[in-house]
């Protein structure tokens, strides 16, 4: 009989103890299991005397009852907790600095060339893309250089085979740009060149030009100077002076190479010049009936000018240290 109390009482005490739901599992096993204590009691029932067998029986199936409610109980109080627990844990200090997320950012070129863009379209310009693999046709010869040329020279490049060419300069797009149109033309193109070239701090083999031309009635230097100088004057900031000196491409007559004058100084740009008649009469624009002029200068030069940049290469090493200045 004290067997079946000190077994609740056990069973109690057991439940009441266990701080986990796997220590109250061993203990529900220790009581309840198939090789537990109850069912021992339970097995000894056949060797009490008959007359009290009955009685016995409903006490040990009472006390089962008993426990198993303590345990249900026990349970349940013991989930809520690890519950609790468990949320502590994942709790999140949202007042904790967080980790810092490195950013992104346009590359000097990139925003050079947006820039670029927009004062140029604000000048009344269109843009235009052109391949970088071009053709020898739209490279050179369309832009009438000479065969054996010295101009040649200037621009050795990489050849895909004799008629494919990585292009020299973006004036290849000026051919692709007047085949199908009629002037009135403004028209210019941003984008990558590659020439052969011993490699310094103002030369790479891959580097970037934006050209520029129009075609009308009358066009004349004195529009090329006016246009150079509020393009230079919108890229540079302040008023700037625009200076030209004879030069030679085979493309324009006649040519110059031009500078401006700007934070006290003269700095040179690029080329320019009135687009040559053979050209011109090229696409069937009468060159007695229209002219016009082109110019093209370095996007790297135009970046290295305003930030005081020595060394080209820097644009392409993708160091970040550098980059992350602008
Ligand atoms: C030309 O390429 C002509 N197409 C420009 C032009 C256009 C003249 C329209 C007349 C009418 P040039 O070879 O000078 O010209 O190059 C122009 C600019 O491109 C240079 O001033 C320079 O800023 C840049 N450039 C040329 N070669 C390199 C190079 N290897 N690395 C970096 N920049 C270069």
């Amino acid at each position: 009989m004290d067997e079946i109390s000190a077994l609740l009482d056990d069973a109690a005490t057991g439940a009441a103890e266990a701080r986990t739901s796997q220590e109250l599992s061993a203990v529900e096993t220790r009581v309840l299991g198939s090789k537990g204590r109850l069912q021992a009691l339970m097995a000894e029932l056949r060797h009490a005397p008959p007359e009290e067998r009955r009685s016995l029986g409903a006490r040990l199936n009472d006390t089962r009852v008993a426990i198993t409610t303590i345990f249900a109980k026990r349970k349940e109080a013991i989930k809520a907790i690890e519950r609790e627990r468990r949320l502590e844990a994942e709790t999140v200090d949202v007042t904790l600095p967080g980790l810092p997320v490195p950013r992104g950012r346009s590359h000097p070129l990139s925003t050079t060339t947006d820039r670029i863009k927009e004062v140029l379209i604000g000048l009344g310009f269109e843009f235009f893309d052109g391949p970088e693999l071009e053709d020898y046709a739209h490279n050179f010869a369309a832009l009438n250089y000479p065969e054996e040329h010295p101009a040649f020279d200037e621009q050795m490049t990489f050849y895909i085979n004799d008629d494919r060419l990585l292009r020299t300069q973006t004036t290849a797009i000026q051919g692709r740009a007047m085949r199908g149109r009629k002037p009135p033309l403004r028209i210019a193109t941003v984008g990558r060149c590659f020439r052969y070239e011993a490699v310094d701090a103002t030369h790479h083999h891959t580097f970037h030009q934006v050209d520029v031309f129009m075609v009308d009635h009358h066009v004349s230097l004195a529009d090329l100077k006016g246009i150079l100088k509020a393009f230079a004057s919108a890229m540079f900031g302040g008023d700037v002076e625009v200076r030209f000196r004879p030069d030679y491409f085979p493309f324009v007559e006649p040519g110059v190479d031009y500078s401006i004058y700007w934070r006290d100084r003269w700095l040179e740009l690029g080329g320019a010049g009135l687009i040559h008649p053979n050209i011109l009469a090229a696409h069937g624009f009468d060159p007695e009936v229209y002219s016009g002029f082109a110019f093209g200068l370095g996007v790297e030069r135009i970046h290295m000018i305003r930030h005081g940049v020595t060394d080209l290469r820097d644009y392409l090493n993708n160091d970040l240290r550098f980059l992350w200045q602008f």
